[in-house]
């Protein structure tokens, strides 16, 4: 017997992208530099010395590229603003040029029938701010208010839905403890600061935007993953506990509840992350959706020997894998969405959901991905369970749109729907486009 798979009425289905990872033009009509633009032209940190100065060449294609979407009958997309096409070097005068292709490509999707949900910061701070500091620096906090009001004032007019930041633990932690996203450092104490002015600056943000008249909505997009404890012991199930709070809600509960959540084993001191008097009230933000990216899971162990969590993930043996090699769990995305509607209360979207495959373009000029179908089939599905098991999910949107900068990895994994033929920057619609298409025009599938 297939499954049916269906979806309520007014559910949005979407694609997300992300400025640095598919924009290119990286200095054209007055963009500044971004941090990275510097990473990836410094030797050996992104794989195969790929960068994202051309990328998918979307700031000059993006009419054919909104075009595309809505032969696929995306009904949103979110994509991100690049602050250093705005404010070149983070503070000061406005770059109108900037703020003009944002204006020209909400335009057109508009036009096209497609509500644009865009996401202030996807990780390309301005290099300038960057050299005072960055994230550790409490300025930038300010700065980042600034900018955010800049552009609402601009796009509120048309633009109604807002994400603040995307993924706030990923570019901390990549970032300031594991060294491997710029700006490439490995320090624990400064990664623990930024935490904290990260949480400052979309609080700012958030006011700010506010102030303008013009938001409907305000969120930010999280990463999460599954977390399931590898015993029933009751140690296993504690660390887990702490694994989730430190990899899922480490960024949530303190915009919540103005609370830094026990993820440490031993306690976290709140000096170590630089709180002042007064900062936890600008903490508390006051979000109208909370947005999960979800791509895998984890299983926990305790771990006595680990400083931090006291807990560990362990391996997964003979489990199916992406070609990034992420463990395929469907089940984990019902279980995070319900676990944050459950523990928090707010709608919920999808912002981010997909897979990487090794895919080719064949001789007939298509691109055959059935392990990517397979896998939409699934966590789709259990996105709907969390719907029928009463968590308020308004949306999804899967990543990706088409292939595209993978941060470190360069151009060597594909997460899109489309395929994206590097040299002569053509798209061609995978399998799973033409899937997600169909899915979409009947708001349900089988399989
Ligand atoms: C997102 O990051 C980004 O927002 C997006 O820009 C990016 O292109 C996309 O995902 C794909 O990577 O424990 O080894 O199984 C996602 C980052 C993915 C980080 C899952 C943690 C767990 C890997 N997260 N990952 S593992």
């Amino acid at each position: 017997m297939p499954t049916k798979v269906s979806f309520p009425e007014g559910f949005v289905w979407g694609c997300a992208t992300a400025s640095y990872q598919i924009e290119g033009a990286w200095d054209e009509d007055g963009r500044g530099e971004s941090i990275w633009d510097r990473f990836s032209h410094t030797p050996d940190r992104v794989r195969d010395g790929d960068t994202g100065d051309v990328a998918c060449d979307h700031y000059h294609r993006y009419r054919e590229d909104v075009a595309l979407m809505k032969e696929l009958g995306l009904q949103g997309y979110r994509f991100s603003i690049a602050w250093p096409r705005v404010y070149p070097s983070g503070k000061g005068e406005v770059n109108q040029k900037g703020l003009d292709f944002y204006s020209r490509l909400v335009d057109e999707l508009l036009a096209a029938g497609i509500t644009p949900f865009p996401t202030l910061y996807h990780w390309d701070l301005p290099q300038a701010l960057q050299d005072e500091g960055g994230w550790a620096n409490r300025e930038t906090a300010q700065r980042f208010a600034e900018y955010c009001a800049t552009v609402v004032d601009h796009l509120g007019d048309r633009v109604k839905r807002w994400l603040i930041f995307n993924e706030p633990w990923v570019f901390t932690v990549l970032g300031y403890l594991a060294g491997i996203h710029p700006p490439g450092l490995r320090d624990a104490s400064t990664a623990l600061r930024t935490t904290h002015v990260v949480n400052l600056a979309q609080g700012l943000a958030a006011r700010a935007m506010r102030a303008t008249g013009k938001v409907e909505g305000l969120g930010t997009a999280f990463s999460m993953g599954g977390v399931y404890p590898a015993s029933d012991s009751d140690e296993d199930r504690a660390a887990a506990e702490r694994f989730h709070r430190f990899n899922n809600v480490w960024f949530l509960e303190p915009a919540l509840t103005g609370r830094y959540p026990d993820a440490y084993a031993g306690g976290t001191d709140p000096a170590r992350f630089g709180v002042e008097p007064g900062d936890m009230d600008i903490v508390k933000t006051d979000f109208d959706y909370i947005g999960i990216n979800l791509y895998t899971r984890s299983v926990v162990a305790n771990a006595p020997n680990d400083a931090n969590l006291g807990a560990r993930a362990v391996p997964v043996p003979d489990a199916e894998r992406t070609a990034f090699g992420w463990e395929v769990y469907p089940e984990a995305i019902h279980d995070v969405i319900m676990r944050i509607w459950n523990d928090y209360r707010l709608p919920i979207f999808v912002t981010e959901n997909g897979s990487s495959y090794e895919d080719v373009l064949d001789a007939q000029g298509a691109v055959n991905d059935p392990q990517r179908v397979s896998f939409l089939q699934r966590y789709v599905a259990q996105v709907a369970r969390a719907i029928d098991d009463g968590a308020d999910v308004r949306g999804y949107y899967l990543w990706s749109l088409m292939d595209n900068f993978e941060w470190a990895m360069g151009y060597s994994q594909r997460f899109g729907i489309v395929y994206t033929d590097y040299p002569t920057q053509r798209r061609i619609v995978k399998a799973s486009g033409h899937w997600y298409r169909d899915v979409i025009a009947a708001n349900g599938y089988e399989f």
